[in-house]
């Protein structure tokens, strides 16, 4: 096998590495590919994104966010109000039976880590702990990626940026 050969099937195999999936359950929540965008140093603090699907008949509450990445870490909503957009923090997070809360950039839920006490850098696993009303605590790994490479997007930093 050639090297080309070799650096070629080495980054496909990272490639299918990072796009696997990493899924947890904390009793009947599934809870998928927590994620976090790269961040600048210096940069005070980033946002980190998964998704929660309730499989249980009854509802839960994600109710609190930590990591010891940050100095503290909040639960956000972010929407468009006129050309505007408008990020604040809210206290929980309903999960009705049969929800999916998918968390992204630029719309809805994410996960604000504040005050990093370092840069976020592609590759980097970093723990989170999510705490559930009913289901309890939920350590998971936080991969951080750059998924906005290619779609124009990097304004997310800036938004951060504002608080
Ligand atoms: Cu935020």
């Amino acid at each position: 096998m050639s090297l080309r050969h070799l650096i070629a099937l080495i980054a496909g195999v990272a490639l299918i590495g990072a796009a696997y999936a990493h899924d947890y359950k904390a009793g009947e929540l599934q809870v998928g590919h927590p994620w976090a965008r790269p961040t600048v140093p210096g940069q005070p603090s980033g946002g980190a994104y998964l998704s929660i699907e309730n499989k249980g008949k009854t509802g839960d509450k994600l109710v609190s966010v930590a990591s010891p990445v940050a100095k503290s870490a909040e639960i956000h909503t972010m929407s468009m109000e006129g050309n505007v957009m408008k990020m604040r923090e809210v206290g929980s997070i309903d999960i009705k039976p049969s929800e999916k809360i998918a968390m992204q950039p630029g719309n809805g839920y994410h996960i604000m880590l504040i005050g990093l006490v370092q840069p976020l850098k592609v590759g980097d696993k970093v723990p989170l702990t999510l705490t559930f009303e009913k289901a309890g605590k939920l350590e998971v790994s936080v991969y951080v990626e750059d998924k906005s490479a290619g779609k124009g997007d990097g304004k997310d930093g800036m938004e951060h940026m504002q608080h």
